[in-house]
């Protein structure tokens, strides 16, 4: 049996990785077993690509080139881990995929969704997600979440215009595609976003 492909998506400091361990747990109880990976991330070659993605750089970095190596890491990831991972009948629960860059690339930075849409197809082939929660909170709230856990990364760094695009641009996302998502107010606590996780990914599971 093919396993299922579970994606988390949110603005800065939404309280994904908090979740995220919450939702393995869960899933494993119900006999689900988990591969929990992220992005850009998730191989040797991807974390390497993410460190050149967050970290600084005086000279900046063409949205061409943070869009390819976005791509670049996510088919290593795809290769490497997503498809094997699926055909073995896990599930895997990744800490943003593509919605992702459509939101910061496309939404944050202005790239148009047309040229995203090109690399999906091509990276992806018809690989989507088959479920994705979209951590919702204002802007500001994340960031001050965000903020308290050290030194910015480059996209933390942005302004508040930038990451107001980024949460319109998830929102309009989740219209487009109802039925792949799920949007969860996040500005609550840790506990009441906990608990609306779980009885999303209840009741998902329970529509097999
Ligand atoms: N990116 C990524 C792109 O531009 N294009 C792409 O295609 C992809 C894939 C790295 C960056 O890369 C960009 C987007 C990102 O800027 P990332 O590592 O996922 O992606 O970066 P962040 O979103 O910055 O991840 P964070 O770690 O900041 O946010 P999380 O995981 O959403 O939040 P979390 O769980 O670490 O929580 C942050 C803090 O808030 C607290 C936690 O304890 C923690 O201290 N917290 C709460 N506090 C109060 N109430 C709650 N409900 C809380 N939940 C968590």
């Amino acid at each position: 049996m093919t396993g299922r492909f579970i994606t988390i998506e949110g603005s800065e400091g939404a309280g994904k990785t908090t979740q995220l361990a919450f939702m393995r747990e869960f899933l494993e109880q119900s006999g689900c077993p988990v591969t929990l990976t992220r992005e850009p991330g998730g191989t040797g070659l991807g974390e390497e690509l993410r460190a050149l993605l967050l970290g600084h750089r005086a000279d900046g970095m063409a949205l061409t080139t943070e869009t390819l190596l976005m791509f670049a890491a996510r088919a290593e990831h795809l290769e490497r881990v997503i498809r094997p991972a699926l055909a073995a009948g896990q599930w895997v629960l990744c800490d943003r995929f593509t919605d992702a860059t459509y939101a910061y690339q496309g939404g944050g930075r202005g790239l148009p969704m047309a040229q995203i849409a090109v690399l999906e197809n091509w990276v992806q082939g018809d690989l989507r997600p088959d479920l994705t929660l979209l951590l919702d909170l204002p802007v500001t709230v994340g960031l001050a979440r965000a903020g308290k856990r050290g030194a910015a990364d480059r996209f933390e760094r942005e302004t508040v215009d930038f990451f107001e695009r980024v949460r319109m641009t998830y929102l309009d996302l989740a219209r487009q595609v109802p039925e792949r998502y799920r949007i969860i107010d996040a500005a609550r606590s840790v506990e009441r976003v906990r608990v609306e996780v779980k009885s999303v990914l209840a009741q998902w599971l329970e529509r097999g």
